[in-house]
């Protein structure tokens, strides 16, 4: 593999590609549309950061790569999933993602909410099937998954978002809901990592823990000045589209300076986590840095 983490995207990118085409069913399968609509809201599109920040995690650790397909898999299964469910009209009523119609658009609402539906038990099923790992391990590998996507993680975070529209929250509840609503997700796939390196220092772990805790927060303080900043055809959703629902921002709460000012504090608390791990997390480090500076 090529020496710079940059370099080796490509070749991570491909392989989860190939993983996730693996794990969906046949588009031929019946219900054929069903499958369809499955495939098309996980594949052609996505930077596939949360996978990233697994394959990352797992060369910081030295874990063998065949390990980490099943929660790069899965993390990124559910991840589309939540896209989906975000995208319908009772929610944020999107019309395009990742640059193109969303599933919605595409098929219908009917299909896309169970094309949703059955992404969800599709990732923990691929989960359940990780192999060379201790029966606890996984078990905790499904716990953890469960509870980033759950009530009390990305879901409840979702419910607190679609509330706080036309409303002021604290800065502090605003990044509560940041943290569950994205930042769940985001840090579980650099635990997920962590779990399977079974005699991993617990100094090592919490450094981890707070990496990832703080990426998150920063990845959708990003997504913010993105929908500000941003143009429609570089983003792949709408411009604008979180002053037109009046939803609760960072930008809106706090402007435009402050949130690239916050989004800086916490690369740069998310980076000073890494220092125990020398040379071994510059792909960590990369990915934090693409996080806060990235244009899409
Ligand atoms: C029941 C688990 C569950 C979910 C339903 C809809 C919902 C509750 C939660 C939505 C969570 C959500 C969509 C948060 C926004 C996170 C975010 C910034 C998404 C964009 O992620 P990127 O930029 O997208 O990584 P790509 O397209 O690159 O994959």
């Amino acid at each position: 593999m090529p020496h710079a983490f940059e370099d080796r995207i490509a070749a991570y990118t491909e392989r989860l590609e190939q993983k996730l085409d693996e794990a969906l069913p046949l588009a031929s399968t019946p219900p054929a549309r069903l499958h369809e609509a499955m495939r098309y809201a996980v594949q052609g599109g996505g930077k596939r950061v949360r996978p990233l920040l697994v394959y990352a995690t797992g060369e910081c650790l030295g874990l063998d790569l065949s390990l980490l397909d099943a929660p790069a898999v899965a993390i990124e299964l559910i991840h589309a999933f939540s896209l989906v469910h975000d995208d319908l009209p009772a929610m944020d009523d999107d019309d395009l993602r990742r640059g193109k119609p969303t599933v919605h658009k595409a098929y219908d609402e009917a299909t896309a909410i169970l094309a949703a539906d059955a992404l969800q038990p599709l990732a923990f099923s691929v989960l359940a099937r990780v192999d060379g790992v201790s029966a606890a391990v996984r078990t905790r590998l499904v716990q953890l998954i469960a509870n980033a996507c759950g009530s009390t993680g990305m879901t409840g975070g979702q419910a607190i978002d679609l509330s706080a529209e036309g409303r002021t929250l604290s800065v502090a509840d605003l990044e509560h809901m940041y943290a569950l609503k994205t930042g769940a997700l985001i840090h579980a796939s650099v635990v997920a990592a962590s779990l399977l390196q079974e005699n991993l220092p617990q100094r090592d772990a919490a450094a981890l823990d707070n990496f990832a805790r703080a990426i998150g927060i920063a990845f959708q303080i990003k997504d913010d000045i993105l929908d500000v900043e941003g143009e429609t055809d570089v983003i792949g959703k709408p411009a604008g589209s979180d002053v037109a629902a009046n939803k609760a921002t960072y930008p809106a709460l706090l402007g435009i300076e402050a949130s690239r000012a916050r989004c800086d504090e916490l690369l740069r608390g998310a980076l000073a986590q890494l220092e125990c791990f020398g040379n071994r997390a510059t792909p960590l480090d990369w990915l934090a840095r693409y996080i806060v500076e990235r244009g899409h």
